[in-house]
């Protein structure tokens, strides 16, 4: 049978966090790199809203489409969770799906003003900025309550790495480098040492390889973590 197949933009943040899931499963995949300026007809085809990431799962005689970030993720947990993350207790996953869901609501939403604020002329960048820090600062509190127990590197919400932290540390990571600087001096120090541990893991090392666009004539990519 096929491999699963995962149209995937190298730099794109919902498709590292599918990516770094896939990865956390162990999961092994074909994967094919598009630009968006011009997605192959193929990904299109099987997902004509035309976001990355897209996941095509075969099964015996027919094939599933996963077209949003967050369904990738859990199904790759479906396949293969080594450290229990669907088992956290009740409460935090909970605190996971509302930080998710706030970060991809609006925080990207400031995100995106904050790093673009040409585009969004109604307001200064700094004030897209103060928005976004509203998320900033859930986590860090977030971080600081975890750290409490004397943890030495702290999570969102278990005493290691979850499925929150991968679903919202590409978010986190694209404001930081908007203005790095700026990032390093705050006062958000927690989430400082979070993001650098998550940008130094073996994990995000193996999601960011870089890959020739992928063209229909090319020899297929296999990614095995
Ligand atoms: N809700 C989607 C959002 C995916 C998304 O918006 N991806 C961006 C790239 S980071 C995209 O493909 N945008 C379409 C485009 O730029 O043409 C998910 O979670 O997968």
């Amino acid at each position: 049978m096929h491999l699963p197949i995962l149209y995937s933009f190298r730099r794109c943040p919902y498709a590292i966090r599918a990516r770094m899931a896939l990865a956390y499963a162990g999961v092994s995949y074909e994967l094919r790199e598009v630009t968006l300026k011009n997605k192959p007809k193929e990904m299109l085809d099987i997902s004509p809203k035309g976001t990355t990431p897209v996941m095509q799962v075969f099964m015996e005689e027919d094939f599933i489409v996963l077209e949003e970030s967050l369904d990738i993720m859990h199904w790759a947990l479906e396949q293969h969770d080594p450290l229990n993350w669907k088992d956290l207790p009740e409460k935090s996953l909970a605190i996971a799906q509302q930080l998710i869901n706030t970060n991809d609501r609006e925080f990207k939403l400031a995100l995106d003003r904050y790093k673009y604020p040409n585009r969004f002329p109604e307001k200064s960048q700094e004030d897209y900025r103060q928005q976004a820090e509203e998320f900033l600062q859930v986590l860090e509190l977030q971080l600081q309550s975890r750290s409490l127990t004397g943890e030495a590197q702290a999570f969102l919400i278990g005493d290691q790495q979850t499925l929150a932290d991968i679903a919202i540390f590409p978010f986190v990571r694209q404001l930081a480098n908007v203005d790095i600087d700026w990032f390093l001096s705050s006062c958000y120090e927690r989430l400082q040492q979070w993001l650098k541990w998550h940008e130094t893991s073996a994990m995000f090392e193996l999601v960011m390889q870089k890959f020739p666009v992928w063209t229909s004539d090319q020899e297929a990519i296999v990614i095995t973590p």
